[in-house]
């Protein structure tokens, strides 16, 4: 058996050197035993996949016994339990991330190394949870592993999608979608539970049965379709507390008919299995954009319904009461997708458990609280009443009624304006009757939070403006944060082994003892390690360029990282306009000294958003011809990664000197990339959007390049008309770098691939691309002349680490605990 070396190796544990090798011969026996007897393979003949498995399985050991006391814990306690309801988990891979928390990193490294396996190639092998299509999905990710950290009774409710977030390839510059496949070699961290499922029904009629009092109803579905669990144990850092992360998949409750399949009809007698199963076949593979599928409506009421009847099960057995539930039980809506469950919640405790609907109401909007992610129009959800009548129709009676009392109560205030009752009502009347998920959401609840300061603001001035002045009291901010144990800890160990060597460990229990960091800010020493440590990250990333698009790019050369969902309000145009500019001046001053820099894109566009799909096109064969171009030598290059996801981020965004946060002043709710890489030493370049405006606070405006209109410019100028004539007219490079576009520069092969892309900015610029030009440049060349004076930039960078511990998704959970579910916490080290 190895032995381990010395503890600064291993900056993420605590524990002595001697338990540490004791751990590693323990380790060892538990793999090799998983390989034999769960994967069922000797050592000779045991593939990297095969050993992965028995890794995982032998570390999920580890996770259940503190699962289990867990489990008892939140049961003896009977504290309030959080529910976090949400249609999206973007996990990543848990290899590593497991093993952080349990604090077994470097011995299970070590006992792999005695078997000749190296860790680093396993944790290569396992693929990523893409259950989630970007900032949503990844928040709630760090959120379950932050109320783990914090020992909150939480559990994640959710659908176990057999096929996650698509794969994107890019071929001759253009994406292409590939269903991605994770459940192939099965998933070792998850517990299957097929005595836990629950029937949910579609269609069909409600029946009224006359009663004394007032009819009772019973809904009689026209279909059902099994919900069935699947239960991964979500580690908090130490390993302390372990909470359930539930996934429900879809099963038919007949397997197939008989009878027909004796009649030789094979696929018909197939056919309800497949109908039923679909609902848990794919994630939407949309962000921010309307998927208005009935199949995506069956996908939500589908996750809240078996999600709500498990979570009633489990307070009756514990409580034994329903009129208890709001006490016990808070309920967090990721968004509008698991709004349903309010309706559903009424039918549960009026039609099922008997609790009339006054009071019924009381519990509802007791337990549940809403959190918007969005202002833009088409990603607020609403669905055809026919549609919900023909799918739902119990729930649309009962929405009609929450509807009705809910007007009738203003009406009963003295509001008459029926333009305001309109606004305010369930039921959107304009173009066809539609259901106003949002508003659902916001009735619903007792509290409606957005996802940064500014956000929390604009939700109150746009989308809930009317029902904001109803309940004023309502809406509240928490400003999103990110764990930091994947997004430093396990992504940086370089940046982390010099924290620990500098503060001590204490900054890994509580980060704001990062602020510790402030006075080696202008110590050269110290930044001369620092620098070591990004170069280190960089030439990682150069190494992952090269291996994916055989590109060399400059270690040395600053590294300019935009990566997010393709979407025009974050304005990946912008950035590539500025690529071009630079391009341009490169050419007509070929002797000009300049800075090297390497321009980093990835994301992925929705499949349907044609636009975002030319923009990535577009990026490409910019990339084509600069990198080609020989009078731009090493100055320049632009890289597409393809196939962003959880582990490209974890690579990219240590090596990250440079983070684009671009969007168009008002649009991006929160942004959660944007932190990660301030985070890890990167400056930001931004708008004031989102959660830019609180990291320009914490960090300093002199370590930050903020440029653009702000959120009520935009408004005033788009109120005067988003026609860029007149801009482009102003700005001799803007209208340069547009006509080279136009000409067909960068589209030999079809001159007039980007015409339209061009007129469209032109003549309809509605995320006022144009019109933050020239802002946007100037910042560019103040970025520019700070990495020329390497030393302040460094301390810019090193301020931006440690002035930014606010962002950990830890504070992002207290506030939740303290302000939303009134449930404690405590800390990991308490
Ligand atoms: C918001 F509405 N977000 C949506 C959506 O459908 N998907 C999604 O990822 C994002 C916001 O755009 C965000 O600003 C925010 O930080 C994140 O939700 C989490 O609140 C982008 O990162």
């Amino acid at each position: 058996t190895e032995t381990i070396a010395a503890a600064s190796d291993r900056p993420n544990e605590a524990p002595e050197a001697e338990a540490l090798n004791g751990d590693i011969a323990k380790l060892r026996d538990a793999v090799l035993e998983k390989l034999t007897y769960s994967v069922g393979k000797d050592r000779n003949a045991a593939s990297e996949r095969d050993w992965f498995i028995a890794v995982a399985l032998a570390v999920r050991d580890r996770m259940v016994d503190n699962w289990m006391t867990s489990v008892r814990g939140n049961y003896r306690d009977n504290r309030r339990r959080v529910y976090y309801l949400s249609l999206e988990f973007l996990i990543g891979r848990l290899l590593v991330d497991s093993l952080t928390n349990l604090g077994i990193v470097e011995p299970m490294r070590a006992a792999l190394a005695s078997l000749d396996v190296d860790l680093e190639k396993l944790r290569d092998i396992e693929p990523d949870a893409a259950l989630g299509n970007g900032g949503l999905g990844r928040l709630a990710a760090c959120f379950m592993e932050s109320m783990a950290t914090l020992s909150i009774a939480a559990h994640g409710y959710g659908i176990r999608y057999d096929h996650g977030l698509f794969r994107q390839t890019i071929a001759d510059g253009w994406q292409h979608e590939f269903p991605e496949d994770w459940l192939e070699f099965g998933n070792p961290w998850e517990f299957p539970r097929p005595e836990v499922s629950y029937m949910i029904g579609f269609g069909g009629a409600v029946e009224s049965i006359p009663r004394n009092s007032h009819p009772a109803h019973v809904w009689h579905p026209s279909e059902t379709v099994e919900a069935v669990a699947y239960d991964t144990p979500v580690v908090g850092w130490r390993g302390k507390h372990v909470n359930t992360l539930r996934l429900w998949s879809a099963r038919a409750p007949d397997p197939l008919k008989l009878d027909v399949f004796n009649s030789g009809d094979y696929v018909g007698a197939l056919a309800d299995q497949v109908r039923a199963e679909s609902i848990s076949k794919i994630l939407y593979p949309s962000d921010s954009t309307p998927a208005g599928l009935e199949l995506r409506l069956r996908q939500e009421y589908f996750f809240a319904s078996a999600s709500l009847q498990d979570l009633i099960r489990r307070h009756l057995e514990q409580h034994g009461d329903i009129e208890l539930l709001a006490d016990k039980v808070a309920i967090q809506l990721n968004d509008t997708h698991p709004s349903i469950g309010v309706a559903e919640l009424m039918r549960l405790l009026v039609d099922v458990h008997g609790v009339d609907w006054d009071r019924a109401w009381e519990i509802t909007v007791a337990t549940f609280s809403y959190t918007n992610h969005t202002l833009l129009p088409e990603a607020l959800e609403t669905w055809p009443a026919p549609l919900m009548e023909r799918l739902l129709p119990r729930h649309m009676q009962i929405i009609f009624l929450i509807n009705a009392k809910h007007l009738d109560g203003l009406r009963a205030k003295g509001m008459e304006d029926a333009g305001k009752l309109s606004a305010v009502s369930l039921i959107d009347e304009h173009g066809g009757r539609h259901v106003r998920m949002g508003h659902l959401a916001f009735l619903g609840s007792h509290k409606v939070n957005g996802v940064s300061g500014l956000h929390s603001e604009l939700v109150k001035q746009t989308v809930f403006r009317d029902l904001h002045e109803i309940f004023p009291d309502r809406i509240c901010n928490v400003t999103n944060g990110v764990t930091f144990r994947r997004w430093l800890y396990e992504a940086n160990p370089h940046l982390t082994k010099l924290l620990v060597e500098t503060l001590g460990r204490g900054f890994l229990d509580d980060a704001s003892q990062l602020q510790k960091l402030e006075p080696f800010a202008d110590d050269l020493d110290f930044q001369a390690r620092w620098a070591a440590a990004k170069q280190l990250n960089k030439e990682h990333l150069a190494s992952v360029v090269a291996d994916r698009l055989l590109i060399k790019i400059n270690p040395n050369a600053l590294f300019d990282v935009q990566i997010k969902r393709m979407h025009e309000y974050k304005r990946q145009l912008l950035n590539i306009l500025d690529t071009i500019a630079l391009y341009n001046e490169i050419r007509a001053q070929p002797m000009r000294d300049m800075a090297p820099r390497v321009k980093i894109f990835a994301g992925k566009a929705a499949a349907s958003y044609q636009q975002a799909k030319l923009i990535i096109k577009l990026a490409n064969d910019v990339a084509r011809v600069v990198n080609n171009d020989p009078t731009v030598r090493d100055q320049l290059k632009v890289v597409f990664l393809p196939n962003y996801n959880v582990s490209l981020a974890e690579a990219i965004i240590p090596a990250a000197d440079l983070s684009e946060q671009i969007s168009t002043a008002g649009m991006e709710a929160s942004g959660t990339g944007n932190m990660k890489m301030a985070l890890n030493g990167a400056l930001t370049i931004g708008t004031l959007d989102g959660a830019n405006v609180e990291i320009r606070e914490k960090v300093g405006s002199e370590n930050i390049f903020i440029f653009g209109l702000k959120a009520d410019e935009v408004a005033a100028r788009r109120a005067r008309g988003i026609d860029a004539r007149e801009t482009i007219a102003a700005s001799p490079q803007l209208r340069e770098v547009l006509e080279s576009i136009a000409d067909g520069v960068f589209s030999h092969d079809d001159r007039h691939r980007y015409q339209g892309l061009v007129d469209a900015i032109t003549y309809h610029d509605y995320f006022l691309v144009t019109a933050d030009f020239d802002s946007y440049r100037a910042a560019q060349a103040a970025v520019a002349r700070r990495w020329r004076d390497r030393k302040s930039w460094q301390r810019s960078a090193i301020l931006n680490t440690a002035r930014t511990a606010w962002f950990s998704s830890d504070r992002a959970i207290a506030e939740y605990a303290d302000q939303i579910w009134n449930v404690p916490v405590s800390r990991p080290k308490d």
